[in-house]
């Protein structure tokens, strides 16, 4: 099997992330077949669509039905946004697409662009990722040099410029919508949807945003062909995807593998458990996602689908791995502390709902949990689901619905012994 075939697929080289390490691969060659043919933009929509290509940021929607959503004939400006706001706990593939291919985004970003009938492009790339911003910047200089980027590109009338745009320093800022305030210069907070980016985006104008990964996808499948791209994956499911193996592993990193691999193999691609220690259990796209135990995930597919029928989601290839010392009283009261800190605050049940959640957790992980807090939590937990602007609140409810549904007996050993099952069975905790 073939992996980095996708977006690493410049790793082998020397400095992968230079002009010529990219050309020398087929880089920029389909841009220039597209301006040199004038293909139409209803044929790359339908390469997008057959390639199965799904968003790779964590809601999986097909690229090439989103890119139908623009307005063909609508005059005026019209946006394309790559979303290189990295935040999720798990996740850090971006970062690295940026940092080691990133004339691969600007190729997909023009591509897309061209597309969608988009003449200006912001990759709104995470604050604190200084080096990827660094190699974004330069890769811009040069594909401006190379006459890729500007007024009327290659002799073919179209005219494109992209802008590296650094992000404001909060998780919620990679919210599309959020996104999309704070590229305006306001305070990144998710707006209503609908109306979606594509009916009113930045400015106001139709808009895509996609994400890094799925942005540089594109080159490669028009290279190779839809059919090819999406027999790399399973029906539904096209392509490779980059897994962010963190967590209790011999070997975490970034994996670009086919989707649909069962999880033992990737699991193995990673080194396995630290300390040939037994597994316990997987979040498998990012602290967002629900957990899996360990049985089932052993026998789980890596793809959209095959995590779905998990009880989970692919989210954004964030597996994070939990052997079996791992505490997941102590695991979920961090991952409740992240969403309490991240709320934009917009609406109560997210900013009230977040603080009530990390609150009855800490005090279970403390000791002093009540025998109501399992219902209180789960009851908290399903009054967010569903009633809030933007998913934040479906994600800080997501984990604490399924830590309980699968590990309820760990969390009721901590309140009626008031201390942990799995790290320290005879220490009362914090006394
Ligand atoms: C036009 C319609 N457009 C949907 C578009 C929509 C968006 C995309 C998906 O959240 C998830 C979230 C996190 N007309 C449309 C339409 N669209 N219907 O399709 O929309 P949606 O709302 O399902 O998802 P989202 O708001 O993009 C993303 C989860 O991903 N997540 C987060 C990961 C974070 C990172 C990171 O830090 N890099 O990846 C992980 O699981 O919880 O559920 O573009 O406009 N009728
Ligand atoms: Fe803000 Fe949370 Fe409401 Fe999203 S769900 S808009 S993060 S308060």
């Amino acid at each position: 099997m073939q992996l980095d075939q996708v977006c690493f697929r410049t790793m082998h080289l020397d400095q992968p992330w230079s002009m010529e390490s990219y050309r020398s691969v087929g880089g920029y060659q389909m841009l220039e077949k597209i301006l040199r043919e004038k293909t139409r933009q209803e044929t790359i929509i339908e390469i997008i669509k057959n390639s199965a290509l799904r968003g790779r940021g964590g809601a999986g929607f097909p690229t090439g039905l989103k890119w139908s959503f623009m307005p063909r004939r609508m005059p005026g400006d019209k946006y394309i946004v790559c979303n290189s706001d990295e935040g999720e706990p798990g996740t850090c593939k971006d970062r690295d697409i940026i940092r080691f291919n990133p004339h691969q985004v600007i190729e997909g970003m023009i591509i897309a662009g061209y597309t969608i009938g988009a003449q200006r492009g912001y990759n709104y790339i995470r604050g604190e990722f200084f080096e990827p911003i660094e190699r974004f910047e330069q890769a811009l200089i040069e594909a401006r040099e190379a006459g890729y980027l500007g007024k009327n590109i290659l002799n073919s009338g179209f005219n494109f410029e992209l802008f590296c745009h650094p992000g404001a320093g909060a998780y919620i800022c990679g919210e599309e919508t959020a996104l999309l305030e704070s590229l305006e210069g306001k305070k990144g907070q998710p707006r209503y949807k609908p109306p979606f980016p594509a009916g009113y985006g930045l400015y106001g104008r139709p808009t895509t945003v996609n994400n890094t990964e799925t942005l540089a996808s594109v080159p490669v499948i028009l290279q190779h062909g839809a059919d090819w791209f999406h027999e790399l994956g399973t029906p539904n499911n096209g392509g490779q995807k980059i897994f962010c193996m963190s967590g209790h592993v011999n070997k975490p990193g970034n994996y670009e593998v086919p989707l649909g691999m069962p999880f033992a193999e990737l699991l193995e691609l990673a080194g396995g458990v630290r300390n040939g220690n037994k597994l316990k259990a997987v979040i498998p796209g990012g602290s967002s996602t629900p957990v899996v135990p360990a049985d089932v995930m052993m026998q789980t597919a890596m793809s959209y689908d095959g995590i779905g029928k998990a009880g989970s989601m692919l989210g954004a290839g964030s597996v994070i791995v939990m052997d079996e010392t791992t505490c997941m009283v102590k695991a979920l009261e961090r991952i409740a502390y992240f969403y309490y800190e991240e709320s934009c605050g917009q609406c109560t049940p997210c900013r009230e709902g977040t603080g009530w959640l990390y609150r009855v957790i800490k005090r279970i992980e403390d000791g002093q949990g009540r025998q109501e807090d399992l219902d209180r939590l789960i009851d908290v937990a399903n009054n967010i689901n569903g009633n809030t602007i933007c998913a934040l609140g479906d994600a800080a409810a997501a984990p604490v619905i399924s830590f309980i549904k699968h590990f309820r007996d760990e969390f009721q050993y901590h309140i009626d012994h008031k201390c942990c099952l799995v790290s320290e069975p005879e220490l009362k905790l914090n006394y």
